[in-house]
């Protein structure tokens, strides 16, 4: 059931596709895997869908790559826009996670040519009806301060007069820490922002999902999903649950945790994490943690005193509240870990561990 639950919330995300452009080498893959958190390339499921270009979906689905592996500018480059052209119109007419929302055209800085063929394709992609975005890669940066002749490639190449998403102007970037050159990552943030700014409104939570560079947004989103949980649980509690059918509460719950899960992007479908979250959840979890919860914040809600024996529609929300931050600080904290070893956190008894004392250190801040 939670699996279920789980799923439709993931499909609920819907789905953000991205096309990313570049000579071999400019750090696609790189630059994916940076604001992604993971080889989409690698993980993912690949088809060809038109000369040149592969389109690799995550497993859970939120996400999907156009990666153009092996493009090079002239007649590669030609059949790329008349594959896509054909692509696109293909989209059109169907829902909108299937179709292409952002185009990233990567340049990298130490080439220091911006031939006119790539100035074509840049525009034939926006004729196509794609933002584009034009991003510098492998930018060097010393002490904060960018190399003054990759600022001065970025102005020339916006100074051609580009239709450059969303601002006219190039994106700089660097994706890998260079400890040769001393050079930090930088530049990540603003081309997601640049992103944001592209997208149909439709893509961004499947986008919020994804990207594992920017938790604030996350955070966000997992807020309003608890909001409104917490107006369903209202309404179940309106009419006094008595105490021992707190159970009734649990459905919303599971939908709620659900929801968090798939917004903060966790986890990846392939882990046996989905299993242990789910019996989390129902064996351990919400029932269990939400009657402890409730017992203790009866204590703290004004007239829980008088509410011993029910719950009222403040408890009720209350408690769902609680049960979705003690949840959303698991994923949280599963965030900061690198991916195997948040492989190994979901797939521990830890996750429930966690999600307990969570509950408990409500009741000591209520
Ligand atoms: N220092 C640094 N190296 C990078 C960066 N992006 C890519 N690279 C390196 O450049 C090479 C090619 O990167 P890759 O992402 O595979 O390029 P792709 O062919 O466009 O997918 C790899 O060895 C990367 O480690 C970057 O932002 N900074
Ligand atoms: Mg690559």
């Amino acid at each position: 059931m939670f699996e279920e639950k789980l799923r439709e919330a993931f499909s609920a995300l819907g789905c953000f596709n991205l096309a990313v452009f570049g000579k071999t080498g400019v750090g696609k893959s790189t630059l994916v895997n940076a604001i992604f958190g993971q080889d989409v390339a690698r993980t993912g499921v690949g088809s060809p869908v038109t000369r040149g270009l592969v389109y690799y979906r995550h497993p859970d689905g939120f996400l999907g790559v156009y990666d153009s592996e092996g493009f090079e500018t002239g007649t590669a480059g030609d059949a790329i826009v008349a594959g896509l052209r054909s692509l696109i119109a293909e989209h059109r007419t169907k829902a909108v996670d299937e179709q292409i929302h952002a185009a990233w055209y990567l340049v990298r800085w130490s080439d220091r040519r911006f031939e006119r063929g790539q100035e074509q394709f840049v525009r034939e992609l926006a004729d196509l009806g794609l933002p584009v975005i034009v991003v510098l890669t492998q930018v060097p940066n010393h002490d904060g301060e960018i190399h003054p002749e990759a600022l001065e490639f970025a102005r020339y190449i916006e100074s051609l007069d580009l239709p450059l998403s969303p601002h006219g102007r190039v994106v700089l970037t660097n994706a890998l820490e260079d400890r040769f050159s001393g050079s930090p990552v930088f530049g990540l943030t603003e081309l997601l922002d640049d992103t944001y700014a592209v997208i149909p409104a439709a893509a961004e939570a499947a986008l919020t999902a994804a990207q594992m560079l920017d938790v604030g947004r996350k955070k966000k989103a997992v807020a309003a999903i608890i909001n409104q949980a917490v107006v369903v649980a209202a309404g179940v509690g309106a009419t006094p649950i008595p105490f021992a059918d707190a159970a009734l509460l649990v459905p919303n719950q599971v939908t709620m945790i659900a929801r968090i899960t798939a917004a903060y992007g966790l986890p990846p479908s392939r882990s046996r994490a989905l299993a242990t979250a789910g019996s989390v959840v129902l064996t351990g979890g919400a029932t269990m943690a939400g009657r402890y919860a409730v017992t203790s914040l009866l204590k703290f809600v004004p007239g829980g005193a008088v509410a011993g024996s029910a719950i009222s529609a403040t408890v009720a929300g209350t408690l769902t509240k609680t049960v979705g931050h003690a949840w959303a600080r698991v994923c949280e904290y599963a965030l900061t870990l690198d991916d195997s070893s948040r492989m190994a956190f979901l797939d521990s008894p830890q996750v429930m561990e966690q999600f307990m004392r969570n509950l408990k250190d409500s009741k000591v801040r209520s």
